[in-house]
């Protein structure tokens, strides 16, 4: 057990509510709680706020959803203040984006940085949770809520001599603050998702010589990013009201949505057309807003997949090139589409190669480079583009113990098994914000988590309001609701590919199963349903 609590001796823990991350949700979070005049802080293990946009400083990092539908919009305000300056904001605007918000609403006085959370223990009597930060303090609170994120688990691959690379290495992830020089160098990427392809893309001309090892290319298409310009900033402005409603109407709460004619009905001259249309307008179109059959049907899936390998034929010259970067294990929108920014073309330069490991396998890093069954390579630097343990990775990596000593990673071992993916049977008083199974972690994030946010906010006044100090799920809620998660697996394209969204990550042991990670139920199910538990007095839950 940790070291006694501060206020033990009282019998009153030291805050209401403690949230652990200090990313979008954890802002947000902590907004609301002040709002609601609780008793809050929050523990953050980067020495700054700002989440996945304070980590993930690697070059070409952006976004892939509109810039002006990933931004709260929470406070009109803000909204009027803010100007984006690109459609797709990169990683430094954004991050500043959050560092003004926070200053705006004078947030980071409840913040505590360089804060890792070691362990998370529930004490029955009490019912109060313990924290143990990796610097040794204790602090106690009556409910927990991990904003902790859902790729904040950075993986390194399993690879022989990694740690003997004499030269510089990062993992995307953990790119450092201070500027890489990275001209002139001889660069490796490892990893081809939606980070090494923006990546590639970005440094492509910057290095003297690029070698991109890749394991299973990604249908990628083309972001269409620009600048904002007076003209559209003020139209933006205008019509943020219209933004958000469109992004509540949509599944995944993006500006963009599935088109409703089925694709049978459409003529093969106008699908192609369509089909053009969308893979020249920026953003997800080309993958959300296509016709639905598309994600869930295997004839329209093999037509549209057919289109988008044409479109990579084109944009690469070398045929043998193409056809190493066109995924042959599965069809169009079945994994995450990395969106990208002349990735193709990239491989077209002399000084950018590409190295499939499935015809020649990395053995080992070296001192030197990456030693393939074929070729000694030598780098000057070697990048680790290679994902994350997705969603759960970063609750495992706390210890997180509930009731009867029970550890959530223990319980989450095979999958994870949640009520809504706010709550878990036996870890009464714990809410998981952006948790697996719910609608933030398979939607636009910002827009999810104002939701699952509000939504909690309500039940902590609800349980404050009535004087309960407990809550928890039932089994057959929790059941329930697990299975209807499996049940939306069914059927779509998704659910039968390997990637973070089944839970697959080769770099972790036991991860090569497939789990019920994300809610494919859509947004407005997933809104619906949180809606009605309100109405009915929070149904499924036990409040005492
Ligand atoms: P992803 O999408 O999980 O991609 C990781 C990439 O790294 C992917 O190409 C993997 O190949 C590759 N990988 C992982 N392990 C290895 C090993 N051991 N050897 C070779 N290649 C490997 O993570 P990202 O960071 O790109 O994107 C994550 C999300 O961030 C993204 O979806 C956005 O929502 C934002 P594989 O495909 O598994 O064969």
């Amino acid at each position: 057990m940790p070291a006694t609590s501060s206020n033990s001796a009282t019998n009153t823990p030291d805050y209401e509510v403690i949230i652990i991350g200090a990313g979008v949700c954890g802002i947000y979070l902590s907004y609301k709680m002040r709002e609601l005049g609780f008793n809050f802080t929050v523990l953050e293990a980067g020495d700054d706020l700002g989440g996945t946009w304070y980590w993930n400083r690697y070059p070409g990092a952006r976004f892939d959803s509109e810039s002006y539908t990933y931004g709260y919009s929470f406070s009109k305000e803000l909204l009027d203040e803010w100007s984006w300056s690109e459609h797709f904001a990169g990683q430094a605007e954004t991050e500043q984006y959050l560092h003004y918000v926070a200053k705006k609403f004078d947030l980071r006085q409840h913040m505590q940085f360089n804060s890792k959370v070691k362990s998370a223990t529930f004490n029955e009597s009490s019912s109060y949770w313990t924290l143990l930060t990796e610097d040794g303090r204790t602090l106690t609170t009556q409910y927990l809520l991990t904003a902790i994120g859902m790729l904040s688990a950075a993986t390194m691959p399993k690879i022989a001599g990694v740690e003997t690379f004499q030269g510089q290495s990062f993992h995307t992830y953990n790119w450092p603050k201070e500027r890489i020089n990275l001209e002139g160098k001889k660069v490796a990427v490892i990893g081809t998702g939606a980070t090494g392809v923006q990546l590639i893309s970005e440094i492509a001309d910057k290095v003297a010589d690029l070698t991109v090892f890749q394991r299973r290319p990604n249908w990628c298409a083309p972001l269409h990013n620009s600048p904002i310009d007076n003209d559209a900033q003020t139209k933006i402005k205008a019509s943020y009201d219209e933004i958000f409603a469109r992004c509540k109407k949509t599944p995944g709460g993006f500006i963009h949505g599935p088109d409703r004619r089925e694709y049978s009905e459409v003529p093969e001259k106008d699908r192609l057309e369509f089909w053009e249309q969308l893979y020249s307008s920026p953003g997800f179109g080309v993958w959300l807003g296509n016709f639905r059959d598309v994600l869930m049907d295997e004839t329209a899936n093999a037509e549209y997949t057919q289109f988008i390998a044409g479109k990579i034929r084109e944009r690469v010259k070398d045929p043998a090139t193409a056809n190493k970067l066109i995924p042959t294990d599965h069809g169009f929108g079945s994994r995450r589409v990395p969106l990208e920014t002349r990735y193709y073309e990239a491989y077209n330069r002399d000084n950018v190669h590409l190295v499939d490991i499935n015809e020649t396998p990395i053995e080992q890093v070296t001192p030197k480079g990456i030693t393939t069954s074929k070729t000694d390579y030598e780098f000057d630097i070697i990048i680790y583009a290679t994902g994350f343990d997705a969603i759960t990775g970063a609750f495992d990596r706390i210890d997180i113990i509930g009731e009867s000593g029970q550890s959530l990673r223990d319980k989450w071992r095979d999958g994870p098994i949640t009520f809504l993916g706010l709550q878990t049977t036996g870890f009464p008083n714990l809410v998981t914000l952006a948790g697996p199974q719910s609608a933030s972690v398979s939607t636009n994030f910002p827009r999810g988590i104002e939701e699952s946010v509000d939504w909690t906010a309500n039940l902590l006044k609800h349980m404050r309001d009535n004087d309960y100090k407990s809550i928890r799920p039932s089994l057959d809620a929790e059941r329930e609701w697990t299975e209807h998660v499996k049940s939306m697996y069914e059927g779509g394209l998704a659910s039968t590919t390997k990637s973070w969204f089944t839970g697959y990550n080769s770099n972790v042991e036991g991860h090569d199963i497939l789990r019920y990670m994300v809610y494919f139920g859509g947004a407005l199910k997933y809104r619906e349903r949180l809606a009605e538990i309100v109405e009915s007095n929070y149904q499924g839950f036990e409040l005492k």
